[in-house]
């Protein structure tokens, strides 16, 4: 926890209101980026170099429960404590079962909850957290989780913070978080200022109820790198990121159009193309970053031969093997029968 961080939480919370209950829960849905975050400009406040566009995935994300030890109130003012406060262990369950505190996940959710917790007068919470992701189909948890995680805790103090605030506030847990408060299509602003103000997302008002996306798991390999050190070591030596920005701004353009005309050929495409362009920019780091499994490959051809065939089906891949494949409802049982393997999913409900 740095003293930027804590300065930005007091800043969101600055018009807070304060109604704390015994037990805050909420859910958030996980998202698939049509257009990528890739790359910082600062760390600390986790801001991105380029605007993002995701769609969220309906039902299919994180439900959080948290509450504090004891009820104390919860106010910005108590920030000012700040570091005299002593930290209390947080009892953090995933699906049910306890993590021991040494444990990524545990220590990822306990250093996020520091940033709040002189406003709960220094002490531990309980965190529950049920994820009905299908484990390991290469969906990100983070996402969702630490959307969950912020307006759990939203819900537990009463703060009644808009969702632009909520998306600030997710955004220090993970950059994607700050696109999963919403549900459908939504924007992540990169913003300009160094004081992180400017960056958040916000919904794009469309409902699409057809359109599909489909997870394919292909392999269970260990990813090489995580999302933040391979982002860092991305921007620091690829040559090719020099291009990624620009190509980026030109995606969410195409994207927003497509959406807004329901023009799903052109989505796909520039999803497809946005995706790749950003796995040729990891590749091009040194280390290489080779995300992409033999299996990766043999399905990114079979994508394009059923595409060939008169099949509309694009794909997206992030940080890892696995491919999302994005279609209409009207070729679902097509799209089924060439890959059997495939989990569905209506963003839409
Ligand atoms: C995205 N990814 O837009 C991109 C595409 C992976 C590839 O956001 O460091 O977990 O916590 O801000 O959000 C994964 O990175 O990274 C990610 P941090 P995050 O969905």
């Amino acid at each position: 926890m740095s003293d930027i961080q804590t300065q930005f939480v007091k800043n969101v919370l600055a018009d807070a209101a304060s109604a704390p209950k015994p037990t805050g829960s909420a859910f958030a849905p996980s998202n698939i980026a049509l257009a990528k975050y890739w790359g910082k400009r600062a760390a600390a406040l986790n801001l991105p170099i380029n605007s993002s566009l995701s769609i969220s995935l309906g039902a299919l994300g994180t439900r959080t429960e948290i509450r504090v030890r004891g009820s104390v109130e919860a106010t910005s003012s108590s920030l000012d404590r700040g570091s005299d406060v002593p930290v209390a262990p947080d009892d953090v369950y995933l699906n049910g079962v306890l993590q021991a505190p040494e444990t990524s996940f545990a220590r990822r959710v306990s250093s996020f909850l520091d940033l709040f917790r002189p406003l709960f007068a220094g002490r531990g919470f309980e965190v529950r957290t049920e994820n009905n992701i299908p484990t390991a189909a290469g969906l990100a948890s983070s996402a969702s989780g630490f959307a969950a995680l912020v307006m759990a805790l939203d819900d537990l103090a009463g703060w009644g913070l808009d969702k632009k605030r909520l998306s600030m506030l997710a955004r220090l847990g993970s950059g994607s978080a700050a696109r999963s408060v919403y549900d459908g299509f939504v924007q992540w602003n990169a913003g300009e200022n160094p004081d992180g103000t400017d960056s958040f997302a916000e919904r794009v008002d469309a409902v699409w109820p057809d359109f599909r996306v489909g997870v394919l798991e292909l392999s269970a390999a260990e990813k090489p790198v995580g999302s933040r050190d391979g982002m860092n070591r991305t921007v620091e030596t690829s040559a090719l990121y020099e291009s990624w920005p620009a190509q980026a701004r030109r995606d969410i353009e195409t994207i927003r159009t497509a959406i807004e005309n329901r023009d799903f050929s052109a989505l796909g495409a520039a999803a497809e193309n946005n995706a790749l362009a950003m796995h040729a920019t990891m590749m091009s780091a040194w280390p290489p970053l080779i995300y992409l499994q033999p299996e990766s490959i043999e399905m990114i051809h079979q994508v394009q031969r059923v595409r060939a065939e008169g099949l509309e089906v694009y794909l997206t891949i992030d940080a890892g093997p696995n491919l999302k494949l994005l279609f209409l409802a009207e070729n679902e049982a097509a799209v089924a029968a060439a890959f059997p393997e495939l989990q569905l999913i209506k963003p839409f409900g």
